[in-house]
């Protein structure tokens, strides 16, 4: 999978797909991830990408015409299935948009900053848009390495253990079951017996009954759904 993103600040998406999982992803050749600095695409030698809002108020907006630029000349080479807006007006980005973004071959993930991108962008070149959570960040590119994540890590060959993610919170609707590891006992507190039995129907019975148990206390939200 091929992942473009745009920004104003590149740098801030430097490390996070250099480690751990992501990394091997990326030497694998599962993933690519295509940084590209909005600057290159400039109005000016002042190397203007914003300007002030129609109607007044506080902050800047990323103008058309760097960011349409930037957009078009990255489709010249690639067709993108999605070309994805992160901001905190959209809908909230779910497991489930995970599991279906990371079955495409080509995305586009547009940072905005500041007070966001010219409404009309959004209009005619945005196909999906996606808030991380009900709380605002100062730009889009720690969302969109969340994205990037989320997604990256579902590829198949990605992770060692194949049914890894299934068992992942969320992608059975249900909180992750709690996990135990060596010592059996520390400082007197137990590893669950069930957990020892070496029976995985038992075991499995109990993990169930433990995702419930935890998301209705923690999440009674999702047990609606
Ligand atoms: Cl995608 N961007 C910004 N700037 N703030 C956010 C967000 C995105 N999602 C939640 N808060």
């Amino acid at each position: 999978m091929n992942i473009h993103i745009i920004s104003v600040v590149p740098d801030l998406l430097e490390s996070p797909f250099n480690h751990s999982i992501l990394k091997r992803a990326k030497e694998k050749g599962l993933l690519n991830v295509y940084v590209h600095n909005l600057r290159k695409w400039a109005i000016n030698k002042h190397a203007q990408v914003d300007d002030y809002q129609y109607g007044g108020g506080a902050g800047m907006v990323i103008m058309c015409e760097p960011l349409v630029n930037a957009i078009e000349e990255l489709q010249q080479t690639t067709k993108f299935d999605e070309i994805i807006y992160v901001t905190p007006d959209a809908e909230q980005f779910k497991q489930t948009h995970a599991n279906q973004l990371s079955m495409l071959q080509n995305i586009l993930i547009i940072c905005g900053h500041y007070k966001g991108i010219d409404q009309r962008i959004r209009d005619h070149y945005i196909t999906k848009e996606i808030s991380i959570g009900d709380y605002v960040l100062s730009g889009g590119e720690l969302a969109a390495a969340i994205l990037v994540d989320a997604i990256g890590r579902l590829l198949p060959g990605v992770l060692n253990d194949e049914t890894s993610a299934l068992t992942d919170s969320f992608q059975d609707g249900l909180l992750a079951p709690p996990v135990y590891t060596r010592p059996v006992d520390f400082k007197g507190w137990k590893v669950p017996e069930i957990l020892l039995t070496g029976n995985p129907k038992l075991i499995e019975e109990w993990r169930f009954e433990k995702a419930v148990e935890r998301t209705i206390q923690i999440r009674p939200d999702l047990m609606k759904e």
